[in-house]
């Protein structure tokens, strides 16, 4: 089962509310922020020991984006954000303006 190191009220949560919207099945395994050390295994899952960081089976991944990028490729049903090659998360002009901040789009499909 994928398996979420988390401190609550850290950007943790964020992975967390990904992984819920996903409907994915995880667990959370709890850090105490000052006793990283006694979490088996968190130190081969994030070297840098920190949160969030996600273990599933033998694919480990942390920092929240890149976490967040695997949820969303781990559970494309859950259309969470465009996948790689989808064409509708080519960049778009951003508004009428023709702003040149970069934004991406997600289509029905
Ligand atoms: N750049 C990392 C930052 C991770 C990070 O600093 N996490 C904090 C919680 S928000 C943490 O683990 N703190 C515990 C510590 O550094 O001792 C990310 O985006 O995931």
């Amino acid at each position: 089962m994928l398996e979420l190191f988390q401190i609550t009220g850290s950007t943790s949560f964020a992975v967390r509310a990904a992984l819920e919207e996903a409907g994915a099945e995880y667990a959370t395994i709890d850090v105490h922020p000052r006793r990283r050390d006694e979490i088996a295994g968190f130190a081969l899952v994030n070297p840098l020991k920190r949160v969030p960081a996600l273990r599933d089976g033998d694919v480990r991944v942390y920092e929240t984006s890149a976490a967040l990028q695997y949820v969303a490729e781990r559970f494309p049903e859950a259309l969470l954000a465009p996948l790689p090659g989808d064409p509708s998360a080519a960049p778009t002009s951003g508004g009428s303006r023709g702003s040149a901040t970069p934004s991406t789009t997600r289509g029905s499909r």
